[in-house]
């Protein structure tokens, strides 16, 4: 088996531990009032990649962990996600009809449960992080974290000024200031959480501060090339958007070429920050060209 098979195995599996993990901690689909839990697993089940869960989990792996305690801030993660995306395809956000392959949630079950769902998502996250099984002052920590990560000065303020940069010409500094809180933060989260979780070392936790900051930002570059290369089929949702709104991006800001570049700059360096570790960091090494290669 190549390396990037025995990874691809790796996210298979751990893909569904988080699977059941999210399953157990939710409503069913059919809990009274119906339609906003069935908008919940609508797009929490679309089939995401579930690259933050894998992240945090592998992280956490990394400094000899073997216990699932870490499941429940991976079902967080992917919580928080899936609510960031349903918000940003309502026609006030980006107005995007498709997700994952399948209608947004909002072509679904209306603007108002789309936008519920949403909400709820954000608080069912926090929920779950408060079962996570460690000592109370870790638990306060990490979910201080997780606000920090997620809210105005995090998620929310990387999607304020996407948008309030939509159609201007906007400098190096205000495009990586976009990915690297709209994008960025919650992949650094993740692995973050993985090593605070795993109890490690300063040293440790700001090794790994670095490798998510750097894989963040070169999983937007990636997600801006694939708007501009990238196919509909591939990608479940239409290709193209970001230059039809002036979208500040790297190709734009850049040129396409230059956008590559700087991937591959970021995979490398990603790589080096983690190899730090040796063989014991093969799948984390791997997906820096996952991320990098990726058509979807
Ligand atoms: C606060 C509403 C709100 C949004 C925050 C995350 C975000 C900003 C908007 C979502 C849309 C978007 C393009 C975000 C950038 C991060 C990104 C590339 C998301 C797509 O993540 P994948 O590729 O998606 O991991 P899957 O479907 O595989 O989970």
């Amino acid at each position: 088996m190549t390396k990037m098979m025995r990874l691809k195995k790796d996210v298979k599996e751990k893909r569904e531990l988080v699977n059941i993990t999210i399953d157990r901690f939710l409503p069913r689909k059919d809990e009274y009032p119906k339609m906003v839990h069935k908008a919940i697993r609508y797009t929490l089940f679309a089939g995401g990649k579930r690259i933050r869960p894998y992240l945090a989990v592998t992280v956490y792996q990394l400094f000899g962990k073997i216990d699932k305690k870490i499941l429940p801030i991976a079902a967080a993660l992917e919580l928080i996600h899936t609510y960031s995306l349903i918000h940003d395809d309502l026609p006030d956000m980006d107005n995007d009809d498709y997700r994952r392959g399948k209608l947004a949630s909002h072509k679904i079950f209306g603007e108002d449960i789309a936008l519920l769902a949403g909400d709820a998502l954000i608080i069912e996250a926090f929920k779950i992080l408060n079962t996570v099984d460690v000592k109370s002052k870790t638990k306060i920590n990490l979910i201080k974290e997780f606000a920090e990560f997620t809210g105005d000065m995090g998620l929310i303020a990387g999607q304020a000024v996407d948008i309030e940069s939509e159609e201007k010409s906007v400098s190096r500094k205000t495009v990586d200031f976009i990915h690297q809180n709209k994008t960025a933060k919650l992949i650094t989260a993740a692995v973050r959480f993985g090593a605070i979780l795993a109890d490690t070392s300063e040293e440790d936790l700001r090794r790994i501060t670095e490798f998510g900051e750097t894989i963040g930002l070169l999983f937007q570059i990636v997600d801006d090339i694939l708007d501009v290369e990238g196919s509909k089929q591939k990608l479940g949702k239409r290709p193209g958007f970001d230059a039809v709104h002036g979208k500040a991006t790297y190709p734009k800001i850049f040129g396409l070429e230059n956008a590559k570049a700087k991937a591959e700059e970021l995979k490398n360096k990603a790589q080096t920050i983690i190899s730090f570790y040796g063989s014991k960091a093969e799948f984390l090494k791997k997906i820096c060209t996952y991320i990098t290669t990726r058509e979807f």
